[in-house]
């Protein structure tokens, strides 16, 4: 009558990390939420690992975007004893925690982190399943200079290692290209008036202005920068690049040209059908990282079946040789954890709408 525990399906934790409360939860829940998805989907489908059944439960922490947070959480999930972790979302929270993890030997797979520096520590441990800013800022760059002809341009960014990190790839581009950059301001991740910075710039006329930051920040500031009537193109990367920023920035998303560091859900093998069960699960619209999140948990438990074990040095042993065919296509690693074929979509928005622009294969 009683499962003996010889008999009981065995708890494999999956770590979740990002920030939930704050100027940006909307974007840690997107990403919970992929998480979230698959650990369900997997756990209905049933899994079987050396034998054993196993459920998955998601053990989902918030970091709130902070770097000392966030170490305190990746010790939690140290703690929790975790298989692998997901995340963080942040790169100034996925590159502190990453040492937290790599001490431990856990697997961290970030579906948002796109600083360079997050697999360049050489960590075993460290995985990504986006393009990383040294391919998203030339990308924005490059599309500023071939397509829209730009020669000058301001950059902003909000001092946090994406942002700056992202303005600092997207300014050497424009450089190396001849492009004269008028001034590079920088702002922070809680501001919310930029008409100082944009008084400015206006009075520089540039042809397109770069903004290095979340949508939380880069949506009231091309919002500001309509008020101001500035009629430069304004560059925003994926932190920008969400469902949310028409919210945010009203009218100002006419200007707006930003990028994704992956495929669009629309272009994913399975983006449409991911979306539909996305929508019908939480009920609200895919922002940008589910798709990412949802990956990375599927990666996870490849790994553990190709391990045929939950032991950490097991599942990190057979990481490196992942070649898992999901919903954003396929993911295979290069020496360092990061994709080995990056892709990175442009977006504008007309009415508020965001819609694919073109796709730029590395
Ligand atoms: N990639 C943008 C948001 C996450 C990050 O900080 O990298």
């Amino acid at each position: 009558m009683f499962a003996s525990a010889a008999q009981a399906d065995t708890v494999v934790k999956i770590g979740h990390a990002a920030p939930l409360t704050g100027e940006i939860a909307h974007l840690g829940k997107d990403q919970e939420n992929g998480a979230r998805l698959a650990v369900e989907e997997i756990n209905k489908k049933g899994l079987t690992i050396a034998g054993q059944k196993v459920t998955l439960e998601l053990d989902a922490q918030d970091d709130a975007a902070d770097p000392r947070i966030a170490t305190q959480v990746a010790q939690k999930l140290v703690d929790d004893k975790v298989a692998v972790v997901i995340g963080h979302l942040n790169s100034g929270t996925s590159i502190p925690a990453s040492k937290i993890y790599s001490d431990a030997g856990i697997a961290q797979i970030s579906p948002a982190a796109t600083n360079p520096q997050y697999t360049l520590q050489g960590f075993k441990t460290t995985f990504r399943v986006v393009s990383t800013d040294a391919q998203q800022g030339p990308a924005l760059a490059n599309y500023a200079i071939k397509t829209l002809k730009v020669k000058t341009v301001a950059v902003v960014d909000d001092a946090t290692a994406y942002g700056k990190g992202l303005a600092d790839e997207f300014e050497k581009t424009a450089k190396a290209n001849g492009v004269t950059v008028l001034s590079h301001e920088t702002t922070n991740d809680k501001a919310v008036d930029f008409r100082a910075i944009l008084t400015k710039i206006k009075g520089e006329r540039p042809d397109a202005i770069m903004y290095g930051g979340m949508d939380a920040t880069g949506g009231p500031f091309v919002r500001q920068a309509k008020q101001l009537a500035i009629k430069a193109k304004v560059f925003e990367g994926d932190g920008a690049c969400t469902e949310k920023l028409s919210e945010l920035a009203g009218q100002g998303t006419d200007n707006v040209i930003c990028s994704q560091p992956g495929m669009a859900l629309s272009k994913m093998p399975g983006g449409p059908a991911f979306e539909q069960r996305y929508v019908a699960r939480f009920k609200q619209p895919v922002q940008i990282y589910a798709p990412f999140a949802y990956d990375a948990v599927y990666i996870a438990v490849d790994a553990m079946k190709r391990a045929n074990s939950t032991d950490l040095a097991k599942i990190l042993a057979v990481m490196p040789s992942t070649r898992y065919n999901g919903i954003s296509g396929l993911t295979q690693f290069d020496a360092k954890g990061d994709l080995k074929t990056p892709v990175i979509s442009l977006y504008h928005y007309t009415g508020g709408k965001k819609s694919l622009l073109d796709v730029v294969t590395m």
